[in-house]
This record gives C-alpha cells, sequence and structure tokens, in this order.
C-alpha cells in the first residue's frame, strides 16, 4: 500500500505529492508519494503559525496539555498500525519501531501533563509590599527540521515541549520518512489540535529547512542531523539572533576495564553500536579495552555481531533492519574499506552488502587516527582499540571533535564516578548502552555534537521554547 502524504496548512493537508519513498528493505514497494514543496509553503505555514499562535498561547495551559493527552491515547489505539508503516520507510526492525512510537506516546503524555503545572516562580523582593513572579513567555513560532532516524519519536519530542509552551510550529521532516510524521501531526488534529497551530512543510532541507532558517518569524529553531548542515544553519540562526538548538553528530567511545565481565560488556557494547542498524547518533563507534580483557572482548563482541540477523524489519526473525538509503549503505562500505587500507583488520562483517542488508562489523588493528577512529559512520561499524590502562583509555575516549555519548564498563564504582566526572560529553552511561535515552531527563551534548546550550527532553526541554519575564507586583 502507498501512503500519499500531504503538507498540513492552517489545518488543510494540502500540496501536490510527487517525492517517491521506496521501503529499504524491499526497494520494489513504493511506501509513500510526498511533497516536495517550494518556498510558498513554508510562507503559507508561517502565516498560518503566526496567526495560530496567539489564540494558542492564551488558551489555558492545561486545555492545551489534554490535547497532547488526546493526541497520546489515539497514537497509542494506532501504536501497531504506525510502527509498521515506520519500519517500512525507515527500516528498522517491529520490535525498535513499536519502541519508537511508544515513546513519542509517552512524550505526548510527559508534556501533557506539564500543562498542569506551566508557569514561573514566585519569589520575595527587597522592596517593600512587593513580590516578584517569573512567567515562561512562549518564543512565537518554532521551526522543527528533523532526521529520518527517529522519524516520529524526535518530531515529538521537539514538538511537544514547544507546544504545550504555548508556541506554533512549522515541523520539516526528513525526506526519507515523511509518513510517520504525518501519524504524528494527524494525531493531533484529530485530538482537536486546531488549525494553524502545527504545520507540516515536506521537502528539501535546501529549500524548505534553509526558507525556515532565513525567516525573521521563526524565532527558534531546533534541528537534529549532521554537524555539516547544523553548523550552516547556526550562522544564519545567530545572525539574526533568533533562538537555536543544534543535536548533531557522534563518535561515542566506550571504555571497557579489567574488571568487566568481556561477555557482558560485549552485549552492552553490541546493543549500542548495532541496535538501529548503528543509526543513532548516539551509537557506539569506538571501545577501548584495558590489556587483561581486550582479547575476551574482541572475541566476544565478534560473536555478538555474528548473531545479529540482518534481514526485512517486518519479518519476525530479523534483528537488524537494512541500511536507511543506497547513499548511506555507500558510505558504510566505503568506511570499512577506508579503515581496511589503513590497516584494521575485519573480525566480523564486512561482506558484500546484500540489497540493503549489512552485517555488523567489528575492527582491530586500527589507529588513533584512522578516519574511522575519528570521523562519524552512521552504520554498524565499531572498532576495537587496546590502551594501556585507564588513564589512557580516557585520554582517547575524550580525544574526539564530537562529545555526544561515552561509557564504561566496570565493576568500580570510583572508575565509573571518575569517568562520569572526566568524560567529555553530555551523557555518560556506565555498564549499559550509549544509545537508548530515558524522555525525562535532559540530553544533549559538548564540542561539534551539539550547540551546547538548551538541552532537548526531561524538564527543562521547555526553556528553550520560551523567555523569562519578571513581574515586580507591588500593593501597599
Ligand atoms: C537514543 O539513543 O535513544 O538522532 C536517541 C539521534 C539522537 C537521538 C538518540 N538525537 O540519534
Amino acid at each position: 500500500m502507498t501512503t500519499t502524504v500531504h503538507n498540513l496548512i492552517d489545518g488543510q493537508w494540502v500540496g501536490d505529492p510527487q517525492a517517491e519513498r521506496r521501503n529499504p528493505a524491499r526497494p520494489e514497494e513504493l511506501v509513500s508519494v510526498a511533497p516536495s514543496s517550494g518556498t510558498d509553503a513554508v510562507d503559507a505555514a508561517l502565516v498560518a503559525a503566526g496567526q495560530a499562535q496567539r489564540a494558542w498561547a492564551a488558551t489555558p495551559a492545561p486545555t492545551r496539555g489534554a490535547i497532547l493527552l488526546d493526541a497520546a491515547d489515539l497514537l497509542r489505539s494506532r501504536q501497531a498500525d504506525v510502527a509498521r508503516d515506520l519500519v517500512r520507510e525507515e527500516g528498522k526492525t517491529l520490535a525498535e519501531g513499536m519502541g519508537e512510537v511508544r515513546r513519542a506516546i509517552d512524550v505526548l503524555r510527559y508534556f501533557g501533563s506539564q500543562g498542569w503545572r506551566h508557569g514561573g516562580d514566585v519569589l520575595p523582593s527587597a522592596v517593600p509590599g512587593t513580590t516578584v513572579f517569573t512567567r515562561a513567555e512562549p518564543i512565537g513560532v518554532a521551526a522543527l527540521i528533523t532526521p529520518w532516524n527517529f522519524p516520529i519519536a524526535i518530531p515529538a519530542w521537539k514538538m511537544a515541549p514547544a507546544l504545550i509552551s504555548g508556541n506554533a510550529v512549522v515541523l520539516k521532516p526528513a525526506e526519507l520518512t515523511p509518513v510517520s510524521a504525518s501519524h504524528l501531526a494527524t494525531a493531533l488534529t484529530d485530538a482537536g489540535l486546531p488549525g494553524g497551530v502545527l504545520n507540516v512543510v515536506h521537502g528539501k532541507g535546501s529549500v524548505v529547512g534553509d526558507a525556515l532558517a532565513r525567516d525573521p518569524r521563526v524565532g527558534a529553531l531546533s534541528f537534529t542531523g549532521s554537524t555539516a548542515v547544523g553548523l550552516g544553519l547556526h550562522e544564519l540562526l545567530h545572525a539574526r539572533r533568533a533562538r537555536v538548538q543544534l543535536e548533531m553528530g557522534g563518535k561515542n567511545a566506550y571504555l571497557v576495564l579489567d574488571d568487566a565481565d568481556p561477555v557482558a560488556a560485549a552485549r552492552v557494547v553490541a546493543a549500542g553500536a548495532f541496535g538501529l542498524t548503528g543509526q543513532a547518533c548516539t551509537a557506539t563507534s569506538r571501545v577501548y579495552c584495558t590489556p587483561g580483557i581486550h582479547e575476551a572482548f574482541v572475541a566476544a563482541v565478534a560473536k555478538e555481531a555474528e548473531g545479529f540477523v540482518p534481514g526485512d524489519g517486518l519479518d519476525p526473525a530479523t534483528t537488524m533492519g537494512p541500511v536507511v538509503s543506497v547513499a548511506q549503505l555507500a558510505t558504510d562500505v566505503a568506511a570499512v574499506e577506508r579503515a581496511r587500507q589503513q590497516g584494521a583488520t575485519v573480525v566480523a562483517g564486512g561482506a558484500e552488502p546484500e540489497g540493503q542488508l549489512f552485517a555488523p562489523t567489528v575492527l582491530t588493528g586500527v589507529a588513533h587516527d584512522a578516519d574511522v577512529v575519528r570521523k562519524e559512520v552512521f552504520g554498524p561499524v565499531v572498532a576495537v582499540i587496546e590502551v594501556a590502562d585507564y588513564d589512557e583509555g580516557l585520554a582517547r575516549v575524550n580525544d574526539s571533535d564530537y562529545g555526544l555519548t561515552a561509557g564504561i564498563c566496570t565493576g568500580s564504582l570510583a572508575a565509573a564516578h571518575h569517568f562520569a566526572e572526566h568524560a567529555a560529553v553530555g551523557v555518560v552511561k556506565v555498564n549499559r548502552p550509549t544509545s537508548g535515552l530515558d524522555l525525562n531527563v535532559p540530553f544533549g551534548g559538548v564540542k561539534d555534537s551539539s550547540s551546547n546550550t538548551f538541552r532537548e527532553q526531561g524538564p527543562t526541554a521547555t526553556e528553550f521554547y520560551t523567555w523569562s519575564k519578571t513581574v515586580y507586583l507591588g500593593f501597599e
């Protein structure tokens, strides 16, 4: 079945669907046709958002929240169908797809319930007879540019805090995954979200994304995607002093110490490196082992890699879905080839892909400056390197342009605490995979991984979408 996707502008489903998306597991299957919008659609969406925002901000926050909560219930009742569509367009396994839709549902519930407590602080004044309070004012219109790898969860975790804070939104979903974003928008409109409060414009980043970034009606732009694109957006938004939030690449490292169990450590690393076909900015791609565990860990992680069953995500036997696109597949293949040229030994995977199926790949014998250690691949490829001791391992973990997530496998609480304090990353995992985040805690990175300003998710996610006004109240 082919889904016809439209833009959502001012509460109407409009636009001329032209761009085809095929199932990465079965390229003969046409999954969707979506608009490839021009700047006229961006303009219409911004006009609608600007008009709707005032009334939306004036709507009581608990009423705004009730719409998010109702949308969550609708998405819950549609979870299996939405997850199947997500798998057909993105390629992850059905279990991963079900989990992702569940995450979008929980995100809507979490921020929907925040409608009951949205507000500011009450503080004493030094002036007699005076009270001070703060108001969290909405920015106005927020633009969201989201990636294909979490095609419903990331739009949800950006738009829910924007909406609950009284903003109107224009979403530009990834071109590869238009259907998942449409399901989310449909749940919200079915739940009674007024027209114009959420607009969705499909199309190219270089057209739709660029127009949003340049338009002065956009007061805040939140982006998840590549570092190269993110840094370009940063320039544009900063030049006109608009808010910008960027979640970009990662080169996430794991440190495995001698006192860890090699098999348990291999499971943690494999889950982070190969889960979601390695297509997460939080995926593990470098592992440093101290000498006493290196050999046993390499054997165990190779065994984990070989245990994956790549295939169509809708097949229950599949434990790893296909690579999302032919272009991404070429990147994965080229990264392994380049690593080989630079001296790597392939201890698992590395075979010719079958269709868009790429076997999880483990590399050893890699130099610290090899491309596969320095550059993001965004595929199921991990390099394992021996280090002399904990101190060298920590230094290697931190020797990266990126700083998103890092992990340590150890039984030592002292080592775990030291690592948590000194790892130059936004998220530290001890004995848990680098990917996989809770929705109720802050998420973001440092260095080239993030704008490192406002964090996404958790109780402080709304800070990006609001500004603080201070009110002095004097009554004698
Ligand atoms: C996760 O690891 O559960 O695009 C989420 C990404 C990140 C989100 C990762 N922004 O991969």
